[in-house]
Parts: C-alpha cells; structure tokens; sequence
C-alpha cells in the first residue's frame, strides 16, 4: 500500500472505532493534491459499503469558522447518502468521537456546475435552498489539524439535517442565521458571512472540485460551510438551526 491508502485506511479505521487518530501533519505535511487524493481514496472505502456520494460541503468559508479552526482556505468535503440525519430525528452519539453542529445553508443543483461558473450561472444553476446543520466530527485527536490533515478526513464529514426545500431568495446576504440548543440562541450570524454571500461558496466549489478530482453534477446536494463557529453535541441536547425565509431543521441527541 502507498501512503495515500495508507492514510485513508487508517482515517476509516478511526471513523468506524470512534477512537480519534494522530494528525498526519505531526509526521509530514501531504500538500494539498495528496490530501484530495486520500480523501477520495476514503470515499472509496464508503462507496465500497454501498453508500452515494449525493453532494459536497464547503468548510471554512466564514472568518468565524476560520478564526475558530486557525485554517484559512476553503476546503470541500463529499457527503454520502448514509450521513443523511433526517429533519426531527433523534441520533444516539454512540459511534462519535468529538461531535460538533453547525448552522449552514445548502443547495440543491438543477444543472452541472462547470469549473468556471461565475455567480451568474451558479445562481442560474440553483434548483431550490435549503436550512441546514451539518454535523462535524474530526477523526483527529483535540480536533485539531492542518489544512491537509482535514481535507483528507474528508473536512470532518460526519452528517447532515436538511430543511425543506424552497425557491431561492433574490439575496442570500440578508439573510439571519440562528443556532438554537434546546430553546436557547447558541450563535447568529448573516448570510454575507460566508464569503459575502452564499452564491460564492458554490462558484468556490465548482472551481475546487474541478481542480481535485470532484465533480458537481446536476443534482448535487452543496453545503455552503457554516456561518457561525461550531458548537459541542452533547447526549440530551435539541439542536435547531433557524434562518430567515428559508425555515428551519432540526435534530435531537438521545439522553445517555
Ligand atoms: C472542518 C469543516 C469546516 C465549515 O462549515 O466551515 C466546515 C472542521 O471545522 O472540522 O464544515
Ligand atoms: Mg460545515
């Protein structure tokens, strides 16, 4: 096995045991192609188990998720249909390492969205948005790692909760982001807090991923990134992310 099996064996081993790993960067630093190329030697791994990939998700696209992480480029992750929470469900973080939430905004895809997509054609390529919480959980000890470390743990997907489906507001800018835990705001933020607006982390997308290997076919599911810091799951909590106009989703963690 070479290095990128390696390590993305080792990070699937650590996913499924629930036992965080040491980062790869305490060794050597991978650059970031080799980082991709575990990550999606990773989703082989899932894909081999009979999952989908359905989308991505944008990570570190809020300068509160940079300042809180200490990275400072965007990165993408790829979602499986298997890491789909559906909206009100209860999860049980057996299985979990270190579990975090966060308030996102997600698109739904009508065409593909060719590498050089400006927002005029990432709007046009909109199908319908969407409240989201994405569900983080490094396979690093401390969740802490560099920007190679989490791009190749595929940006710590774990899981996902989508809202309703709704058109698309003509500014996504405007628009109030709310984290609530069990009837108290956690954290708010706007949508002009993910890169100004959300339009661009989908533009942001589209370049990544053709530049990596990915690819962002009609259909896909996009994750924006958070536009908040993430906040610690815990046994017993209810999470819900509210955002203006587009409604709200919504879990709950099992009582221990
Ligand atoms: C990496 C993923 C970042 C986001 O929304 O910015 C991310 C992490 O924070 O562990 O999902
Ligand atoms: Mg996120």
């Amino acid at each position: 096995m070479d290095t990128i099996d390696t390590c993305a064996a080792t990070l699937d081993r650590a996913m499924l045991a629930g036992v965080a790993i040491e980062p790869f960067s305490a060794q050597e630093e991978l650059d970031v192609a080799d980082a991709y190329r575990v990550q999606q030697a990773g989703i082989a791994h899932r894909l081999a188990r009979g999952e989908r990939v359905v989308g991505l998700k944008m990570g570190f696209t809020s300068v509160a998720k940079m300042r809180q992480m200490g990275v400072a480029d965007q990165i993408f992750g790829q979602l499986t249909d298997a890491m789909q929470v559906a909206n009100g469900a209860t999860i049980s973080l057996d299985g979990y390492i270190h579990p975090r939430c966060e308030p996102e905004i997600a698109f739904q895809l009508k065409h593909d969205l060719p590498a050089a997509a400006d927002e005029a054609a990432a709007r046009a390529a909109i199908a319908a948005v969407t409240v989201a919480i994405e569900i983080i959980d490094s396979r690093y000890k401390q969740f802490r790692f560099s920007l190679t470390d989490v791009i190749a743990d595929n940006a710590s997907s774990s899981g996902f909760v989508l809202g309703r489906w709704v058109d698309c507001p003509d500014d996504l800018s405007q628009l109030a982001v709310e984290l609530h835990i069990d009837d108290g705001l956690r954290q708010a933020g706007t949508g002009a807090d993910i890169l100004g607006d959300p339009l661009r982390s989908l533009v942001a997308a589209a370049r990544l991923t053709s530049g990596f290997g990915g690819a962002l076919p009609a259909g896909s599911i996009v994750l924006a990134g958070a536009a908040t810091p993430a906040e610690a799951l815990a046994p017993g909590q209810r999470i819900e992310a509210r955002i203006s106009g587009l409604g709200t989703a919504a879990f709950a963690v099992r009582a221990r």
